[in-house]
């Protein structure tokens, strides 16, 4: 497997860290989002949204994260993962979604910000990080993965970064004890891997 890959982004890192989880080697290619690269027609020709992370495997080329870790859920990885029942795949969807959106336009937003001085509303994206802990930590008073099964699934993967570098953002993380809890879980994985900034 190849991995279109930029070291500092977290949605390329959920796809790293499950590879990592899964013990599946992965080639990784630096790609130069600073230099546009993402935009040239030989990119845009494995993505058309001219975004990493682009996964190759099979000479088949998979795009945005939350569809890579569905790919490697149901190709690679045991079953728990992306459980086959409908209330806990719904409820994986339902986080899956909550990381491409909420999660991205208030931590991941923040973090673009402050850390890679990207223009914009800074105190905008820092209200809906607030937003986005202070309902994930009421979440996980009750429930030890997103998905609210016994063991941990895409659904925490996806959302783990972001929330996780909310700090890069200017958002504190203290107040947030279920959250950190969750966070150790996570890291005690076998086979954890961190990024920059963890
Ligand atoms: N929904 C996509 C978002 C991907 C995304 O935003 N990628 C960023 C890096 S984290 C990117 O490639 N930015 C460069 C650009 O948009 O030109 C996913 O989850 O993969």
């Amino acid at each position: 497997m190849l991995l279109h890959d930029f070291t500092l982004s977290g949605n390329c890192y959920k796809v790293r860290l499950f590879l990592a989880l899964l013990d599946q080697p992965v080639e990784l290619r630096e790609v130069d989002l600073r230099g546009g690269e993402q935009k040239r027609p030989e990119f845009l020709a494995l993505n058309p949204r001219g975004q990493v992370p682009v996964l190759v495997d099979q000479d088949q080329p998979i795009y945005d994260s939350q569809a890579i870790l569905t790919y490697l859920a149901k190709r690679y990885a045991a079953a728990s993962w992306l459980p086959q029942d409908n209330l806990t795949q719904a409820r994986v969807a339902a986080w899956l979604s909550f990381a491409a959106n909420e999660a991205a336009r208030g931590p991941g937003q923040a973090r673009l910000h402050r850390l890679f001085r990207m223009p914009g509303n800074l105190e905008g994206a820092q209200q809906r990080a607030v937003q986005v802990l202070e309902l994930l930590d009421a979440h996980l008073t009750h429930h030890a993965w997103l998905a609210e099964s016994a063991a941990p699934t895409i659904a925490d993967l996806a959302v783990y970064p972001y929330v996780a570098l909310a700090g890069d953002g200017g958002v504190d993380l203290a107040p947030y004890a279920h959250i950190t809890a969750w966070f150790a879980r996570i890291r005690a994985l076998p086979g954890y891997i961190g990024m920059p900034g963890l």
